[in-house]
């Protein structure tokens, strides 16, 4: 093992001394890693995934399988362009490897008997996969975490209350161990049971929490769980919230509404559960957009096709190549989600790549309406802006006469005056227009009308697929 002495605490395999902090006052973790020129940086990474390229083909069959079929060998990545020629790995390659060798796959590097920890995918469609974390990585993860979490201001007198489902979500569980290795008080509270919100609000107040992790949806049906109850969501004491898991946190109009009502900093990370640290696109300031800590897990940008990266300047999808993992590392793993990145500048205090909008849509989300590409969070922007909105909305596709419609069902605050009503359609779909290039037709519904979440929002319904089933599998007894 060498240790390089140019950064800090950067060995192979990683080893963190888990004595450290900071003092308090001091603005980063570990200055030098954050703060030096970002190609002197590239050329350790470099070193980095040489290293871990050489162990995966050692002691995971399943990249050498798959870099063999490539013609690839490790010791061929000389430059971190030659790095972009290795294929990306698909979430379905992972999930397929681990039904063929079960329970975690052939990309596990560590002996079974080291995973000390199970998470994984909430497998809502398909086979879930597992992800098999020893405990080194464990540590890794909670060092990492801990890192972004000092930048975005969290210091031992915070009480962090995570407020996500604590079971198979990785995100719920790195949130806790970052928070609790930066030396906080953590509340390990979770989401989702029944009435389970109403007592959120109750326990943040008469715990003190100043921080509370969650997602952006759950911070916006944690106001009005609060207003119900009669507590101003401004009153509750909180400092800061962390976000990840869905988009939000840097899209402007969702932002403010939420610094505005909890009167919070706000704070956006996560990749993917698979990279983890996923707080590897974490912000280091209270502004929209996340920082890339290419030194956890490397980000390259790069184009959907052909998976090379892209410049500075450009849109994108992100691959992820982890840098501190040795159960399960992911080598080039395509998240197929789109964001735009920005090159390093020391300006921001640290001399990471960044993404003003952060991640702001999934490729297979995106839908095409006459013509118009449209992320669904483009409509959230518009429609959660819009003064009189009620909270919840629903994004509907459907197809009349071959021509696709978008129809967006809008809750109205019931103080509006019904009156006011067609105005408020009129303005709120003249904005959409403007933003998507495409009209849509408002409909306005009642207040509380759809189901509020407390993880990640999913608001559109696309119908087209349903009449296409209809169309080309009509129902037995029906006239051609
Ligand atoms: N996704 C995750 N974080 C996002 C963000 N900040 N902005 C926009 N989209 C985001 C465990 C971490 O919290 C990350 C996480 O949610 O991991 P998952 O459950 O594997 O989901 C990953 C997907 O959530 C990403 O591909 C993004 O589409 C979204």
């Amino acid at each position: 093992m060498t240790a390089d002495t140019s950064m800090e605490q950067w060995t192979w395999p990683p080893r963190y001394d888990e004595t450290y902090r900071p003092p308090e006052g001091q603005t980063h973790w570990l200055p030098r890693r954050e703060t030096m020129p970002a190609e002197q940086r590239e050329e350790l990474i470099l070193a980095r995934i040489r290293q871990i390229m050489a162990y995966a083909w050692d002691n995971a069959p399943f990249y050498r399988r798959k870099w063999d079929e490539a013609g690839i060998h490790p010791s061929a990545i000389r430059t971190l362009a030659d790095f972009e020629k290795v294929p990306v790995v698909r979430k379905e390659e992972l999930r397929a490897d681990q039904a063929a060798h079960e329970p975690f796959g052939s990309y596990l590097c560590v002996p079974p008997d080291e995973v000390k920890h199970i998470n994984g995918t909430s497998g809502t469609t398909g086979r879930p996969t597992a992800f098999g974390i020893s405990e080194r990585d464990w540590r890794s993860v909670a060092n990492a975490h801990a890192r972004v979490m000092w930048a975005m201001g969290i210091r031992s007198s915070d009480t962090v209350l995570v407020a996500s489902p604590l079971s198979l979500y990785w995100g719920s569980w790195g949130a806790y161990i970052g928070a609790e290795r930066l030396g906080a008080r953590v509340f390990p509270f979770g989401a989702g049971a029944p009435g389970q919100t109403a007592r959120t609000v109750r326990w943040i107040k008469q715990m003190g929490v100043t921080v509370l992790y969650g997602t952006p949806s759950y911070a916006l049906h944690l106001a009005e769980v609060a207003e119900e109850e009669g507590i101003a969501p401004a009153s509750l004491g909180l400092r800061a919230m962390v976000f990840s898991g869905e988009p939000g946190a840097s899209i402007p109009t969702i932002r403010s509404r939420i610094t505005e009502t909890f009167q919070v900093g706000v704070y956006d990370s996560g990749s993917m559960a698979e990279a983890a640290p996923w707080m590897n696109l974490g912000a280091a300031a209270d502004e929209p957009g996340v920082l890339c800590w290419q030194d956890l897990v490397y980000t390259e940008v790069c184009d959907p096709v052909s998976h090379q990266r892209l410049p500075y300047g450009a849109e994108g999808t992100p691959v992820y190549t982890t840098l501190e993992r040795t159960s399960q590392p992911m080598i080039r793993l395509l998240s197929n989600d789109l964001t735009r990145w920005e090159a390093p500048s020391a300006e921001r205090g640290r001399t990471y790549p960044f993404l003003p909008r952060g991640i702001y849509g999934r490729i297979d989300d995106m839908f095409t309406v006459r013509g118009e590409n449209v992320h669904p969070s483009a409509i959230d922007e518009v429609v959660m802006a819009a003064p009189g909105y009620g909270g919840e909305h629903r994004i509907v596709i459907s197809r009349e006469s071959a021509m696709d419609t978008l129809v967006v069902q809008v809750e109205y605050d019931p103080r509006q005056p019904e009156e006011s009503l067609p105005g408020w359609v009129e303005r709120i779909s003249g904005r959409l227009r403007t933003v998507l290039g495409v009209g849509a037709r408002v409909v306005p519904v009642r207040q509380h009308t759809f189901d509020r979440t407390g993880f990640k929002a999913r608001r559109v319904i696309d119908n087209r697929e349903l009449l296409q089933r209809m169309v080309t599998d009509p129902p037995p007894g029906s006239i051609p």
